[in-house]
Formats: structure tokens, C-alpha cells, sequence
């Protein structure tokens, strides 16, 4: 018995269905941008073109250090992973790659995980590096840190981890390594901070000496947790600091739950593509802490002026901008793949948003000092529905025009239950 997925024609009645309305609604927000000055059909091309990578340990679902509640065909391994990932492609047609996580993925052959990849449309972006868990008989524990332990066998595990994800990382055709620590302090004097980091550069260093001429590493800061008094790599400062000492492949990843409530991220944004070391991003969004909740869900507004920032940066042409736009999200309470769906719907909608800003009245504004005038060319921006261009974009582009209510009339997740022998319920933590 075949594993099953979504017909074509499922899809074909699903959107048959929705033609007429979406033809309607396209062609009003289209007169009403035209009248902006705006080309309705080459937004859309835009946002077709868009993509962000699914995190492999978002597809299935998530928990907290309290418990996690495994849902119904929950994927057994990165094989049952690629399947749902092309699920969500395949249906909103702007995640054509996914970000895996070593050693949470490892597998015996990644050259068939490529070929199965690429069967299901997909290619891998940046790998992510994993220092922040002991694995079955490891030699070392991390459990007072990792690149930047006090024992030099502890960082050599670490630093040979990392190598390991560049040789996987190769082998699948990805161009960036993610190194996200966990190592920091509980305890005023736990740690001595400057020697801490001092002892990151040099483990990172060898790192960045194992990586292969065209590809990035990107250094991915968090103010706290699970260190709860210093973090080693805590803001954008020290991650661009250090970024700038490892050299040209050394760029800072900004995962918006990693900061402290408030900070102003679109300003850190700007500030990264200034000085040409913006590597990429982990979106998700957060109320508290690093909540990983789904992009959009919380602070759509936020999210809106942080593309605005890099809309700005692309149209002024800014040195080395190449972001990698990747999801970062924890799945508690919700279908994994409903949720990473609606999540790229909102990336791409905070894109289209950005786009459609009157940049010269903008700027004019701001050179006259017009503070509401500039603001509301944001928020007149901002305030304009693009659903029918975002899901035009994905009929266009062979997806569903309602992404979630056809995975819902498919029973995937249904017939997922029945291929997938239920996980035994581990207690807690995110995967
Ligand atoms: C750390 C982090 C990091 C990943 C992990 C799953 O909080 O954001 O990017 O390695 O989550
Ligand atoms: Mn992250």
C-alpha cells in the first residue's frame, strides 16, 4: 500500500470551487493597486518567487519542558518528515526546502535523502548543529557548555560535531552550518564571561577553517534559556562582534523569539544589513520568552517592518544581502502542518505588505520630517488585505487556493494515523 498524499484532483475540486470568488476579489485589490501605481500581477510573480525553509523539527509536534502531547501520524523519522514537508509545499507552493537538525536527523545514507528529497520537490538549506543535548554514549557532556566549555576535550567534541554537520551538510547540497549554543550560566561567578567567549572564538574558528569556500555559517544568538543568568552568545552585539572577528562566512542569524520583550528587532535588522552580516533568519513569534509560536500569530505588525527593513535594503541594493529565511517554531497545540502552512502564508503576506510601500512618499516624508505622514505610508501598507494575491500566487504556482481547509477535506493527518504507528509518548521537551 502506497503511503498516501493529496490528489491532484482533490486540489483541482478544491480550488474549482473557490475560482470564481478568488477571480473577483483579485481583480478588485488589482484596480485598487493599479490605482497606487502599483502592478498587481508582478506582486504577484514576487511573492511566487518567494520561499522559506521548513525547520524538520516543526513537522512534528512540539512541546515544553513540562510535557509534550504527541497528535495523530506523527512522523517517525525525516523520511516521514520530507513526506509532510512536500504536504505543505505542495499546497501553498512557498516552502521548497527544508532545515535539518543534526543529530535529531541522522540518517545511514544522505545521498538517498537528497534523491527522496528532490523526489518530493525539495532541497535542504542551512543544517543546524546540536551541542546543547547529550547524546547515548557521547564521551563528554554539555552540560556546563560546549564550544566554550573550560575543557578543551569537551570543545573538541563539540568543534567535531559541527565539522560533521558541514560533511553531512555538503552531501545534501546545503550552503550554511547554524550554530546555536545553549552554553552560558545560572550564577553570578558560575562562569567568567569574557574567557567564555574568548574560548567560543577559538572553537569557532576551527569551525569556520572546515568550511567549504561558498558557504556561510550563521551565528544565532539568544538572551536566555536554558541559561538563566548569562548566555554566551546573548544579542546581536556579541554575535555581530564575533561574526566580524571569524571573517567574511561568519553572519548572524536573528530568531525573533531570542530577545528580551519589546526590543526593537526591525532596528537590529537594519543595523545586520548595514554592515553586511544579516545571514538569516529563524521566524516564529512570542508574547514572553522564546515562545516559538507561529509567525504572525502575536506581533503581525512587527513582522510587517521587519520585511519593510529588508525591502529597504534590497531596493538600496545593500553589500553581501542574501538572507536565509527559515521557520523556527514549536507546534504544542495545533496540526504541525496546518500551522507551518499558515506560517508561510504570513511571511509572504508581511512581504507583500512590505513591497506595496510608496518608498519615495516615504522618503520624502521622512526628509520633511512628516513623522505621520511617513508612519502612515506604513500602515496604509500594512492595513491592505494581499490575500487574494497571496492566494493567487499560489493557484498560479499549482498550490490551493485555501491551503488548510483542502488538507482538511483530504484526511492527510487521517490517513497519516493509520500509516504511522502511533510514537510512544516521550515526557517532555520540543521534539
Ligand atoms: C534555540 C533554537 C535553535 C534550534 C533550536 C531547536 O532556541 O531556536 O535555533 O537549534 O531552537
Ligand atoms: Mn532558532
Amino acid at each position: 500500500m502506497t503511503d498516501f498524499s493529496i490528489s491532484e484532483d482533490l486540489l483541482q475540486a478544491e480550488n474549482a470551487a473557490r475560482k470564481m470568488a478568488l477571480d473577483e476579489d483579485y481583480a478588485a485589490l488589482t484596480r485598487a493597486l493599479s490605482r497606487r501605481g502599483i502592478d498587481g500581477d508582478a506582486l504577484t510573480r514576487s511573492i511566487m518567487a518567494f520561499g522559506v525553509a521548513i525547520p524538520t523539527w516543526g513537522v512534528g509536534t512540539g512541546g515544553t519542558r513540562f510535557a509534550r502531547f504527541p497528535g495523530p501520524g506523527e512522523p517517525r523519522h525525516l523520511f516521514d518528515k520530507l513526506e509532510d514537508c512536500a504536504t505543505i509545499h505542495h499546497l501553498v507552493r512557498a516552502t521548497p526546502t527544508v532545515s535539518p537538525h543534526f543529530p535529531w536527523d541522522a540518517t545511514s545514507d544522505y545521498a538517498a535523502l537528497r534523491e527522496v528529497a528532490a523526489k518530493h520537490g525539495l532541497a535542504f538549506d542551512a543544517v543546524n548543529s546540536n551541542t546543547f543535548q547529550d547524546q547515548p554514549n557521547q564521551e563528554h557532556s554539555y552540560k556546563f557548555g560546549s564550544l566554550s566549555h573550560v575543557e578543551s576535550a569537551v570543545r573538541a567534541q563539540a568543534i567535531a560535531h559541527n565539522i560533521d554537520c558541514i560533511a553531512i551538510g555538503r552531501r545534501l547540497g546545503s550552503k550554511a552550518l547554524t550554530v546555536w549554543i545553549a552554553d552560558g550560566s545560572n550564577f553570578a561567578g558560575q562562569s567568567n564571561m569574557a574567557l567564555a567567549l574568548d574560548r567560543y572564538l577559538d572553537s569557532m574558528r576551527e569551525i569556520c577553517a572546515a568550511l567549504p569556500a561558498d558557504w556561510r555559517v550563521f551565528l544565532e544568538h539568544k538572551l536566555y534559556e536554558p541559561a538563566f543568568y548569562a548566555s554566551v552568545i546573548s544579542d546581536w552585539g556579541t554575535s555581530f562582534a564575533a561574526a566580524q572577528e571569524l571573517g567574511p562566512k561568519a553572519q548572524c542569524l536573528v530568531d525573533l523569539g531570542h530577545h528580551a520583550p519589546n526590543v526593537n528587532i526591525e532596528q537590529i535588522v537594519a543595523r545586520l544589513v548595514r554592515f553586511g552580516k544579516l545571514g538569516g533568519f529563524h521566524f516564529n513569534d512570542s508574547k514572553y520568552g522564546d515562545d516559538d509560536l507561529d509567525t504572525g500569530s502575536v506581533e503581525p505588525f512587527r513582522l510587517f517592518l521587519v520585511f519593510n527593513e529588508l525591502i529597504d535594503a534590497r531596493m538600496r541594493g545593500a553589500d553581501g544581502f542574501a538572507p536565509a529565511y527559515m521557520l523556527d517554531q514549536s507546534h504544542n497545540v495545533t496540526d504541525p502542518i496546518e500551522s507551518l502552512m499558515q506560517s508561510a502564508i504570513e511571511l509572504q503576506r508581511a512581504y507583500a505588505q512590505a513591497l506595496i510601500v510608496d518608498r519615495s512618499a516615504l522618503a520624502e516624508a521622512q526628509a520633511a520630517n512628516d513623522a505621520l505622514g511617513a508612519h502612515l505610508e506604513l500602515k496604509g501598507a500594512y492595513t491592505t488585505d494581499v490575500s487574494p494575491i497571496l492566494a493567487m500566487a499560489r493557484l498560479r504556482a499549482g498550490g490551493a487556493i485555501a491551503p488548510i481547509e483542502t488538507y482538511r477535506a483530504s484526511g492527510y493527518r487521517k490517513h497519516k494515523a493509520k500509516e504511522r504507528p502511533p510514537v510512544a509518548r516521550t515526557s517532555a521537551g520540543i521534539v
